[in-house]
């Protein structure tokens, strides 16, 4: 146990910089946003690496902090990336498109939660991103296995659904990825993005089914534009 820490330790220590890990870029996360045009929030100089290794004593926090990173904590409410931008406004139950860039894989599992409870200045919970786990792909899953070999990248394009009936003028979506190749530690990689979810006339009186049926389909490709220095290749999973 401690000894993998202290290789895992050693391991965060070696990566930095020249390994990126994993960006989602649409909806833009906070620590995406100054890379994708906002503005309004200041450059982030490692924005495809927010690392945490989670323990039994320190839980890494939700949107890509490490576990002692004072408060307020620079990826959640009140700190620097986190500007309370909605990014993206979305329609109840509907199934959105999520991209995310792997920049260095290390293998795992891909994870998308909803939290209901986005406020300015009041960092939300992981207990909240915890109520809503979200349905990826055309299939009823909640988790995507990264499945590109460690050390290479590629590009996720995913169908995200909504939990049914819930609106929010703003929600905070959360992607987790738990790395397979340093377990039995837990180091994670996460990233938190604001977005609000609109109800209709139609869906909210009926409390129908989503808007539109997800794609029986996902394409996924090796990122490319992000100097990474990995060949470029295209490769196409399906998922039904
Ligand atoms: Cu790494």
């Amino acid at each position: 146990m401690f000894l993998a820490c202290v290789f895992v330790s050693i391991l965060l220590a070696l990566m930095p910089q020249a390994h990126s890990h994993m960006l989602m870029v649409e909806p833009p996360a906070r620590n995406a946003m100054s890379r994708l045009g906002y503005s309004n929030v200041p450059p982030h100089p490692y924005d495809d690496y927010l690392v945490c290794i989670q323990t039994p004593d320190a839980r890494c926090p939700p949107c890509g902090d490490k576990p002692d990173t004072e408060k307020p904590r620079p990826h959640e409410a009140g700190g620097k990336w986190a500007t309370g931008t909605i990014v993206r406004t979305y329609t109840l139950g509907q199934t959105i498109q999520v991209q995310v860039n792997v920049t260095n894989s290390h293998g795992g599992k891909l994870r998308f939660k909803l939290c209901t409870k986005g406020r300015l200045n009041r960092p939300v919970k992981q207990s909240c991103f915890d109520e809503y786990p979200l349905t990826i792909g055309g299939r009823n899953s909640k988790v995507v296995q990264l499945t590109t070999p460690y050390g290479s990248s590629e590009v996720l394009n995913l169908s995200v659904k909504l939990p049914f009936g819930i609106t929010c003028k703003h929600c905070v979506l959360q992607m987790t990825n738990t790395a397979k190749e340093f377990e039995p530690s837990a180091v994670m990689f996460r990233n938190c993005a604001d977005i609000a979810i609109k109800g209709t006339a139609k869906t909210s009186m009926a409390g129908g089914p989503p808007l539109e049926q997800p794609p029986s389909a996902f394409d996924l490709h090796t990122r490319s534009g992000f100097g990474s220095g990995y060949e470029e290749q295209k490769q196409y999973r399906f998922y039904d």
